[in-house]
């Protein structure tokens, strides 16, 4: 049976299911853009020329130059530009009495704005530039915006695609944007499709659609434009001149791609025309321009970059320990165990069931003990409606819920506990009373429950009417439709979450939030994966370009359940899902209700061999994803990489998404089928070649950029390459759990180049506070080994930084020394003088070797 029937049977099975428990189920699904107005009636719409607006230019601020917008069947609208910091401008098109709702809390601040001159008026368009070299020509008649960096013409606003309705039932608009040098057009997501965009405007498939949505049990689509548990509306346009636009607005969209026109008509179901233009001009530039526009995240704990075993659920205190226990007897790395929500009391959030759970400070103390791991409950944001539970009357009698459309009953729906009412996190206060909850003394535990698994938060709600979330009439605190909102609602669950575990730590603890849904500006509170996928193949490959585009869009500590949550993974697949998932920044295993036990240690042993392995090789490359996550706090750039985003220029990585690079040295390419006993990998770049580290070689082959090779493979490993000229700092030993190892020194593994230099960056703190950005205290350098001269030199790259505290010691340094086609190791663990490495604080003295 192939795939897609398999799936259509069980969505069959499933519909039966929930028709006999839900009698409000009688809408098909899926929803398509034909059975959603805004979608169906905008498509294929275009403005008749009568229903175009021109444009009268106003006046010019500083900053900004404003536009009176006018069409012959006499809509009138205002536009303004502005011009923002860093290559960037923002339009912004609404009514003159601006009564549109204006989006909070996803930008990370207002935007700096920058000057604006030379603005000339002609007859027909105004120009204008900034002190940036970004000019910007406006045509008048239609409205049409170009902008141009250093002359070159990159993004156009296609004015004339305009339509703004009005009304009580519609506060739909639609525009369209067009770019030019565009190879390829990526982002908008989150959707289980492919890396780059595909052609929509023929009608053959649906738009890309942004609302965020929970499709239930058997709805887990791949290779589709239909929308997902989150949404972040950034469109890139990656060419030898990349550009972008982000739409600030968390409203539902439907975008028609035109690959051939490279343009993008949105239809956009409420809110503002709140629209930042980011010039570039290279992928890498826009990358940091979206994402300094909604904001870094800070720094994960230490134990949230290794394993977490999630599993629908560990049900009692004994399953969770003997669980734990397992993993040690059997010599498998862990950091954390996933509470699914069989802890609570009949499902109501920050309550333990006593029955099944009857210490959790005992317990937690326990799994603290055990190399101090952690525990990370569910929290979804639905409350139970009962009488007795004190998080519903405070809520109910606050006025804290979300309400009916009449703006003052809460609004009633079906999810875990049944009847239940949801959480309005647009209100202040409810945000506070909420974070509240989380405070050791109003849901016992210790800080060994690491963090919080916000689920269910697009919202779900189980009466499939609206498509299993909230119906868009419903009221938010001001008065706020629904409409407006609906994709930014998780995110700001996942705020009061954040706020709320600062407070329980007295600030000195950095969150961990795990969350379903979100927006744009979420990677600030949480991080995210990829929801309840299937044990299949096509699953695992899907999941690759579903984590870069998310790493492309500011959201980098990105998984995909491993080995799928839904079906039962062939032991091949379990072990191809974990040898890739080592290379992916969240790092989680999960499997739903009813499907057999599968935490690794229930293989045979030659399963567990190859899975003890991988886990291993991902806890010996800790200090590379811990470095990579400081550099992605301070700049954004993304810490998976499609090899088009390091290699531009390189042509034939454009098409490429199954191998894709961890930080800018390291590339991987999986195994996405069964029986593979090869995988063709393409080698990226111009002057330096890549060193296979999998496999079980004597002598590690070396294979030269700007070719392909077909590289054997068997089950026990996937081919994995260093990059020449690149030193990676690794662990040498792995024990327990990322504490355990923490403290030990590196192991440096020297790549040489062909002038006999290596180099790699290095950060080290305390692994847990915010020290490092309170007290600046870390240490952040580029050790540099040098086989010329045998000398290994720390460099450091943040001037400001107290680095007192963190000697930066190495026990051994493994030298790759290359003989034409092959490298030998050659170990090195003392200095010249025969003083071994591990004494020597390389942050204080330059080793001679
Ligand atoms: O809480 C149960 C599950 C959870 O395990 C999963 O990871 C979430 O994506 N949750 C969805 C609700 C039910 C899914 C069928």
């Amino acid at each position: 049976m192939s795939l897609t029937s398999y799936r259509i049977l069980s969505i069959f099975a499933f519909c039966v299911a929930t028709a006999i428990a839900d009698t409000n189920l009688d809408i098909p699904y899926p929803y398509n853009c034909s059975t959603r107005t805004t979608c169906s009636s905008l498509r294929i719409k275009l403005p008749q020329t009568n229903e175009q607006f021109n444009a009268k230019y106003l006046n010019a601020s500083d900053s900004a130059v404003d536009f009176h917008l006018e069409n012959k069947k006499g809509e009138q609208l205002a536009l303004t530009i502005t011009g923002i910091e860093n290559q960037r401008f923002r339009i912004q098109i609404e009514e003159h009495d601006r009564h549109r709702y204006k989006l909070e809390h996803s930008l990370e601040k207002e935007p700096n704005v920058k000057k604006i001159q030379n603005v000339k008026v002609l007859n027909d368009s105004v120009t204008f530039e900034d002190s940036e070299n970004n000019q910007v020509v406006v045509y008048l008649n239609p409205l049409t915006i170009e902008f141009y960096h250093d002359n070159v013409l990159e993004t156009i606003f296609e004015g004339n695609r305009i339509i703004f309705q009005n009304t009580e039932e519609s506060q739909a608009f639609t525009f369209s944007v067009r770019f030019t040098n565009t190879r390829q057009l990526l982002g908008l997501h989150e959707h289980a499709d492919y890396f780059k965009l595909r052609h929509t405007a023929d009608f053959s498939i649906d738009p890309y659609r942004l609302r965020n949505t929970d499709y239930g049990e058997i709805e887990y689509i791949l290779d589709t434009t239909r929308s997902m548990y989150g949404s972040i509306p950034v469109l890139y346009s990656f060419g030898n001149v990349s550009s972008g636009v982000f739409l600030h607005n968390a409203a539902e969209q439907w975008i028609d791609i035109n690959l051939i026109r490279n343009s993008a008509y949105f239809m956009v179901d409420g809110g503002t025309l709140d629209l930042f233009v980011l010039l570039g001009p290279s992928l890498p530039d826009i990358v940091r321009q979206y994402v300094d526009l909604t904001g870094k995240p800070h720094l994960p704990q230490l134990w949230a970059l290794g394993y977490h075993q999630c599993r629908w659920a560990y049900n009692t205190s004994d399953d969770v320990m003997a669980t734990i226990n397992n993993f040690d007897i059997y010599d498998f790395p862990l950091d954390v165990l996933w509470l699914d929500i069989e802890y609570t009391a009949e499902r109501k959030f920050f309550t333990w069931n006593l029955t099944s759970f009857p210490d959790p400070i005992e317990l937690l103390n326990w799994v603290d003990d055990q190399g101090h791991r952690k525990l990370v409950p569910i929290s979804d944001p639905h409350i139970k409606i009962d009488p007795d539970y004190e998080v519903y009357t405070y809520l109910l009698e606050h006025g804290l819920f979300v309400n009916n459309s009449d703006g003052a009953s809460p609004f009633i729906g079906e999810c875990w506990p049944g009847n239940s009412s949801w959480v309005d996190y647009l209100n202040p206060a409810a945000r506070e009373y909420y974070g509240k909850r989380h405070l050791y003394e109003n849901f016992p535990s210790t800080p060994a429950l690491g963090g919080f698994w916000n689920d269910m938060n697009e919202p779900t709600l189980f009466d499939n009417l609206y498509e299993r979330t909230f119906p868009f009439d419903l009221v938010h605190y001001g008065g706020v439709r629904h409409r407006d909102v609906h994709n930014i609602y998780g995110m700001l669950q996942t705020m009061s979450t954040h706020g709320g575990l600062i407070e329980r730590d007295n600030g000195t603890l950095r969150p961990f939030i795990l969350s379903r849904a979100y927006f744009a500006g979420s990677q600030r509170y949480a991080n995210k994966w990829s929801g309840d996928n299937w044990g299949e193949f096509e699953d695992l490959r899907f999941s690759v370009p579903m984590a870069l585009t998310s790493n492309l869009v500011g959201l980098a500590f990105y998984g995909a359940d491993i080995p799928g949550f839904f079906g039962t993974a062939t032991e091949e697949l379990l072990i191809r899902w974990y040898e890739l998932g080592i290379w992916l920044p969240f790092f989680r295993a999960h499997a739903a209700n009813g499907t057999p036990r599968r935490e690794p240690f229930l293989f045979k042993n030659e399963t567990q061999a190859i899975l003890r392995e991988h886990m291993k090789l991902r806890y010996k490359h800790i200090p590379v994803w811990y470095t990579l996550f400081y550099e992605h706090t301070l700049t954004g750039d993304p810490m998976i990489r499609p090899l088009l985003y390091q290699y531009p220029d390189d042509p034939v990585g454009y098409d490429l998404y199954d191998e894709f690079l961890v930080g800018p040295d390291i590339l991987t390419s999986s195994v996405y089928e069964s029986n593979a006993t090869s995988v063709p990998v393409y080698f990226p770049g111009n002057n330096e070649s890549w060193v296979q580290i999998t496999g079980n070689l004597s002598k590690l082959p070396v294979y030269q950029s700007g070719q392909w090779s077909n590289i054997s493979v068997d089950i026990t490993f996937t081919p994995v390459f260093y990059r020449t000229g690149s030193l990676i700092s690794r662990k040498p030993n792995v024990s327990r759990s990322t504490a355990d190892i923490k403290d030990d020194p590196l192991e440096l593994h020297a790549v040489i180049d062909s002038d006999g230099i290596a180099k790699g960056r290095i950060y080290i703190d305390d692994y847990e506070s915010f020290d490092y950005v309170n007290k600046k205290e870390f240490v952040y350098g580029e050790i540099i080994y040098d086989s010329n001269n045998s000398t290994l030199v720390l460099n450091l790259l943040d001037e400001t930084s107290d680095p007192s505290k963190y000697p930066v010691v190495i026990e051994a340094i493994q030298v790759y020394e290359r003989n034409g086609n092959e490298v030998t190791i050659k170990k090195i663990t003392s200095n010249r003088d025969g003083t071994p490495l591990s004494t020597i604080d390389l942050s204080k003295k330059n080793i001679l070797l």
